[in-house]
């Protein structure tokens, strides 16, 4: 899975654990920068704007005491490519006003469905009441492809497979909606039209836009386009006024970057980017937050957010305080691999965990299959009270590694290999704490600063 600026990580890590100058250091690393940037289809203009603007902030500003001047480049690096992907702000997406309508457009194939869906789950995991209507009349099978979706996340549907009028269902699925109470109705509409014109599919957005009056229109972008999304969003603006952005496909191109990059000039703002194929791939997007995990800093906020969808607050409380303290023992990774398996893989996860992404040497570290996980809390089920909280006692005594074993039915080696897990996680832990404790004062160094 392509990640977008995935290069910038390892360019972190090589400036953070670098033997050479500040001055050389910077160099290397806004070379590294300047490559990922282009790699990703962000326009060379901007490219060369942001580097200018890093290295004279680099080499002119002072870090404040206690600071060193690498921790600083850091953060100054962190802030500009805030900057790029349209600054620190973070979307309103909870609707005021109830029933709130969403329209959704795009080109042909941009994931406007699978984003319909994908949202409407989203909103449901709020407490909201959300409605689907299907408007594509041109696309074969849209119908049943919104409807299967709609039936899979148990929200309404409205569609109209026989008619040919776009208008005409989209009303028609309104009434249904409000009869239904829902909150939030999302009207998914067609991506090519009869003659697969532009000119065509614009017009119908125009008209539909006119005939439903809807109070957000959302445009969907593949991020594929790379920095062609300046034009388009500006062509698709000027037939219906955007009000909002969503870059689907992030996961499957490397040039998801050069498409926020050109977004944010255009200053339209993203609301929610694609991740995958599955319904639950959508977030919603906080450059801030983005740039952190991109950079390896971690996404605390996020991991919150998504295990919060998941269990009480009392309990997400539980297991982060854990990782970020130091405090792991296998009642921590027996609630950790139960609630991976509803939440997604593991990777994707910790990936969220401020740190980890650049302390893991790679992902098939962490990848642990669903098979694994089921012996694995098999394992943790046939442990005594002491050796929960001690596992280290597990690797001292062999008649304890036997019996583990034996009462799970599984092998010694499955049992060390848990162990061994369970060390590296205690390590990482261990090496959160001290992450968060130095980001933790450069936040308050920052803020203290008055930027
Ligand atoms: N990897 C990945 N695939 C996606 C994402 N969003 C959509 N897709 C895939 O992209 C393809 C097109 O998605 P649709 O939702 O049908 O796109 P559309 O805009 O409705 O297409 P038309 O109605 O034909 O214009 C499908 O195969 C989706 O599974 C995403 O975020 N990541
Ligand atoms: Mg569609």
């Amino acid at each position: 899975m392509s990640e977008i600026f995935s290069g910038l990580r390892e360019a972190v890590k090589k400036f953070v654990t670098g033997s050479t100058s500040y001055e050389k250091a910077v160099e290397a690393f806004i070379r590294d920068l300047q490559r990922e940037l282009i790699r990703s289809d962000v326009n060379v203009k901007i490219v060369s704007d942001l580097s200018t603007k890093i290295k004279k902030r680099a080499l002119e500003e002072k870090p404040p005491p206690g600071l060193s001047r690498h921790d600083w480049f850091i953060k100054i690096v962190y802030e500009e490519l805030v900057q790029l992907l349209g600054g620190d702000y973070e979307p309103d997406v909870i609707p005021k006003k109830k029933p709130y309508i969403i329209m959704l457009v795009g080109l042909q194939g941009s994931g406007k469905t699978t984003t319909a869906a994908k949202i409407a789950w989203y909103y449901k995991n709020r407490k909201l009441k959300p409605g689907l209507i299907e408007t594509d009349t041109y696309r074969p099978g849209a119908y049943d492809q919104l409807k299967q979706l709609a039936e899979k996340i148990k929200v309404p549907f409205y569609g109209d497979a026989a008619s040919k009028d776009p208008v005409d269902i989209a009303l028609q699925g309104l009434s249904k909606m409000l009869e239904e109470k829902t909150d939030i109705i999302i009207i998914d509409t067609a991506g090519r039209h009869g003659y697969g014109e532009e000119e065509g599919l614009l017009a119908e957005m125009k008209l539909l836009a006119e005939k439903l009056k809807p109070d957000e229109v959302m445009f969907v972008l593949d991020a594929s386009i790379g920095q062609k999304a300046k034009d388009i969003a500006e062509k698709f603006h000027s037939a219906t006024p955007i009000g909002s952005i969503v870059i689907s496909k992030l996961d499957g191109s490397a040039k998801g970057g050069g498409a926020i990059a050109a977004v944010a000039v255009t200053k339209a703002k993203i609301k929610f980017v694609g991740t995958g194929e599955k319904i639950e791939d959508i977030e919603v997007f906080k450059p801030k937050r983005f740039i952190a995990r991109i950079l390896g800093l971690g996404d605390l906020e996020g991991l919150l957010e998504r295990v919060s969808m998941y269990q009480t607050p009392e309990e997400q409380k539980k297991i982060i305080e854990d990782m970020l303290t130091g405090k792991i023992d296998m009642k921590t990774i027996y609630a950790q691999i139960r609630q991976v398996r509803r939440m997604g893989p593991l990777s994707k996860i910790l990936k969220m965990i401020p740190g980890f992404s650049l302390q893991l040497p790679g992902e098939e570290q962490v990848k642990l299959t669903e098979k694994k996980m089921d012996k694995w809390i098999a394992i943790i089920q046939s442990m005594t009270y002491e050796e929960l909280e001690k596992p280290e006692l597990i690797e001292k005594e062999k008649t304890r590694l036997r019996r583990i074993a034996m009462g799970s039915g599984t092998t010694t080696d499955d049992v060390k290999e848990l162990v061994e897990y369970y060390k590296q996680l205690k390590k990482i832990s261990l090496q959160l704490k001290r992450r968060k404790d130095i980001l933790k004062r450069l936040e308050e160094q920052f803020q203290s600063m008055g930027s």
